[in-house]
């Protein structure tokens, strides 16, 4: 056990628990067609833990032309629309038995498990992929002003644990999702991406069950 008194453990949504990246990737290659914008998976990869209006203006920057802001608002509603429908295909499937089984030992272990994600679409995930009612507690897109690298969505969540930041780590597979934890002053775990050996975080994970030779 390397980090012993830990109480809570917080984990990222998207790339963590489960992965959208394919279905985020349909959603603003669809928009990009339309609008006759170049995009393809390395553009997409710049968008994980990003925020929606953030990963618009990274598809936008292969653009010739200026938009508005309500332009811009009717884009990222437009993207939403579209991956709200094909978040309807995920199911228990999407959730494999080395997360479910390691978040299922961590609790009998006695820790409260929370999610931090930067996703307005937290609640339709998890009831999608069966974990609708499984964390003790939530902090999403819908909860915060200022996204990852800013701290705000995972103190949120440790304050609803009703625990110190010190007392709980956090479990991240984006670069900006470590830089928030380190902010927040949490134990940064990095699974996976490019917040694995980003230099910043305490401990890389060699994958999620990892957790249960740390914790
Ligand atoms: P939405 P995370 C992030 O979730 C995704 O990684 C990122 O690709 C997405 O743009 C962001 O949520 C916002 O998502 O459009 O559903 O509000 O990694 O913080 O769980
Ligand atoms: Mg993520």
């Amino acid at each position: 056990m390397k980090y012993e008194g830990k109480k809570g453990v917080i984990f990222d949504l998207d790339g963590v628990i489960c992965s959208t990246d394919h279905l985020h990737y349909q959603a603003w290659k669809a928009l990009a067609d339309r609008l006759g914008i170049y995009f393809d998976e390395k553009i997409n990869n710049r968008l994980r833990g990003v925020s929606r209006m953030a990963s618009l203006e990274i598809v936008l920057e292969r653009s010739d032309k200026q938009y508005t802001q309500e332009e811009k608002e009717a884009f990222a509603e437009e993207k939403n629309n579209i991956y709200k429908e094909l978040l309807k295909t995920m199911s228990p499937k999407d959730l494999s038995d080395e997360v479910k089984n390691t978040l299922v030992e961590l609790r009998a272990r006695g820790y409260k498990l929370a999610i931090g994600s930067s996703s307005k679409n937290t609640k339709p995930i998890l009831k999608q992929i069966g974990l609708g009612d499984f964390f003790d507690k939530i902090a999403d897109g819908t909860d915060i002003t200022r996204s990852k690298p800013d701290p705000e969505v995972f103190l949120i969540a440790a304050e609803r644990l009703g625990f110190d930041p010190s007392e709980c780590c956090v479990v991240e597979d984006a670069k900006a999702g470590i830089e928030a934890a380190k902010a927040g002053k949490f134990t940064a775990l990095a699974l996976f991406g490019d917040a694995k050996g980003c230099g910043l975080e305490d401990y890389d994970l060699n994958g999620f069950g990892d957790l249960l030779n740390i914790l």
